[in-house]
């Protein structure tokens, strides 16, 4: 196991306003059957095949043709750079778990070649390179300079908390300090059209320590909505309102999850009152309005944006796989801040749900969008011209370790639940390592082993997920009933506090039945329909696991039972549901598409066992219909 001496995905160690502080990516080590396997495949195949891409496709061209070794053209779209980027992040939180000496030179080389890139007055950006010099900063709404700039600035903050290299902290520097010079208090004020360095620039203020870039951030954010209009006051671009004034999830989705990920940092640091409101009021907005059950993110494919409220349409969801990923990295800034456990609800709901169908099973393939029904028709690639999504995925995967605990001046707080190692260092200087054994997400029983614990009290704050019934779980301590740690409210974290031993073992049992879930009403494509969840899993039913007709034309019956039974998709196990239901007569429309309206009941149905797999896993065998909601209909 690596010694702990990586640095965390984004550190709050001394931000005075946070309330937890994360561990070390390397402090962790999943032991378990499903994200060990994932990670270390993120490793052997899609973090190389990524890098593979950048390079056929020219994305690392345009950094040796801005640095003079070749000749040519700009190849590929003006933001190709952030891939780039964002493949050095992923690659770096993977050292940190894992040293590889083969991928440690390739990140070098392409280091190597991004610093040689880089101007002599900071500047870098390969797109604006020669002839386009001259139209630096011109179009900030549009032509994503800062955006670039801030995923260097993750990527770097990452190589040197992986690594303990300077190589590329030092050039994302150099680059902050151009921006200060551009935007800073002597400069003009300006922000990106797309949100990313504001959350880039506040890690480069905790690694540095030099606070002209937590001002910069916070500037960036206090540019949009002000008069005169820096981004055409447009809501795409969500600068129709001053940050400190939004209240509803608007425009380009990543873009203002990504403003949620800076705003929250900034509150990290400086305790804004009224950008925390504004945080509250939007996740409000988001979780309650316009999340999908999958917690994916963002309905229209117009704009890559949020929709109304309610707008939440299966066939034609876009729910982007980077829209799930900002709100990953939202939801856990909001928990560091808070330590409150709906952070870690959401947070799980979409890794599970929807960000993880955007990956193939075998690691090689992507989805871009994520609709809740399909046809058969929308298939994962392998790469993409806009190429957004697959880094994104590979560098969440890589510092997943990171997500499982954090810590507080108490104790130890568990936020996902996955057979692990962990070896801590309390605020106060006290080392607690802990192993933890659990089958989850498949089955909620989770043993942690306490194997090393200070000589004094401290607290092991334990998460009860939203799904799991209040009244049905259990809490052991050392074989004892210990279940009256249990009370409260539903989903808080539940605090066990003593003298822990060496030894001492804990046992949570969360029974995971399948839930049948129903939408608001005015959700109007889930009218009449439920959608299966057991733990934190949503499920669909595929076609190829139902040949008893149409996927499309499968419903439950209102007293739908269900069995659980382990399946293999594409040679991986999951647990699948099963249920005696009812599939629609095939004559029953014939090519009608009206017809007047008849209460639909289970005489046009016959009866048909129905499979339901995890979401996350369709789309990896032969292709055909699938849906997430799924009509009921009712025996009367
Ligand atoms: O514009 C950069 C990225 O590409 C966005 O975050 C995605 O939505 C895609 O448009
Ligand atoms: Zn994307």
């Amino acid at each position: 196991m690596a010694d702990g001496a990586s640095g965390p995905i984004v550190d709050t160690t001394a931000s005075p306003c946070a309330r937890l502080r994360p561990l070390p990516v390397a402090a962790v080590r999943p032991t378990d059957e499903f994200w060990a396997p994932r990670i270390a495949r993120n490793r052997v195949a899609t973090i190389p095949s990524q890098l593979a891409q950048c390079k056929a496709t020219g994305r690392v061209d345009n950094f040796r043709r801005a640095s003079g070794k070749i000749g040519g053209e700009f190849q590929g779209i003006y933001f190709n750079d952030s891939d780039v980027y964002k493949w050095a992040e992923a690659a770096a939180w993977s050292l940190a778990t894992y040293p590889d000496p083969a991928l440690e030179a390739e990140l070098d080389g392409v280091v190597a070649e991004i610093a040689a890139a880089q101007q002599p007055d900071g500047y870098l950006n390969t797109y604006f390179m020669f002839e386009r010099a001259k139209e630096r900063f011109r179009n900030l709404k549009d032509m994503h300079e800062i955006y670039c700039a801030g995923h260097l600035f993750q990527a770097a903050v990452a190589h040197f908390r992986a690594t303990g290299k300077r190589t590329l902290l030092d050039v994302a520097c150099r680059l902050a300090d151009h921006l200060v010079t551009q935007f800073g208090p002597d400069g003009r004020i300006g922000a990106c059209g797309h949100e990313e360095a504001e959350m880039g620039l506040v890690e480069l203020f905790r690694t540095t320590r030099d606070a002209r870039y937590l001002d910069l951030a916070r500037r960036m954010i206090e540019a949009r909505g002000q008069t005169p209009a820096v981004l055409g006051r447009s809501p795409y671009h969500q600068d129709h309102a001053p940050f400190a004034k939004q209240r509803k999830m608007t425009g380009h989705a990543v873009r203002h999850l990504y403003l949620c990920c800076g705003a929250a940092d900034v509150v990290a640091e400086t305790g804004d009152a009224a950008y925390l409101a504004a945080l509250d009021a939007l996740w409000h907005n988001f979780t309650l309005r316009q999340m999908y059950i999958t917690g994916g993110a963002g309905s229209r494919h117009e704009g890559e944006a949020f929709g109304d409220d309610y707008e939440l349409p299966n066939e034609r969801a876009y729910t982007e796989t980077c829209a799930a990923i900002g709100s990953v990295m939202w939801n856990w800034r909001m928990l560091l801040l808070t330590g409150l456990p709906q952070y870690a609800d959401v947070l799980e709901l979409a890794l599970y749900n929807a960000v993880l169908p955007g990956l193939s099973l075998d690691g090689t393939r992507y989805f871009y969008e994520n609709p809740l029904a399909d046809r058969g028709g929308h298939r994962r690639q392998e790469w993409f011209g806009c190429a957004c999504c697959p880094p994104n995925v590979a560098r969440l995967l890589a510092s997943l370790p990171g997500y499982l605990y954090s810590i507080a001046d108490e104790g130890v707080y568990v936020h996902l639940y996955a057979s692990s190692e962990a070896a801590l260092t309390l605020p106060t200087g006290d080392t607690v390592r802990l192993r933890e054994e659990t089958d989850y997400p498949w089955n909620g029983e989770i043993t942690i082993h306490i194997d090393e614990a200070p000589d004094r009290e401290i607290t092991l704050f334990l998460r009860v997920p939203f799904w799991a019934d209040e009244a049905e779980s259990q809490l052991f301590l050392n074989g004892d009933d210990a279940t009256n740690f249990l009370t409260g409210e539903p989903g808080a974290y539940r605090a066990v506090r003593r003298l822990w031993r060496a030894g001492d073992i804990v046992r949570l049992v969360l029974p995971m039945p399948v839930e049948c879930i129903e939408s608001h009403p005015h959700v109007t494509s889930n009218r009449g329909r439920v959608a299966l969840q057991r733990g934190p899993l949503v499920y669909c039913i595929e076609q190829a696991d139902n040949p008893n007709g149409d996927a499309w034309d499968l419903a439950l019956t209102d007293d739908s039972t269900f069995s659980t039974e382990r399946l293999e998709i594409a040679g991986h196990s999951v647990i699948a549901l099963r249920t005696d239901g009812l599939v629609r007569n095939a004559n029953a429309w014939a090519d009608a598409l009206y017809a007047p309206y008849a209460p639909e009941n289970s005489e046009d149905f016959s009866p048909a066992t129905l499979t339901a797999i995890p979401y996350y896993a369709w789309a990896n065998r032969e292709a055909g219909p699938m849906q997430v909601w799924i009509p009921v209909v009712s025996d009367q």
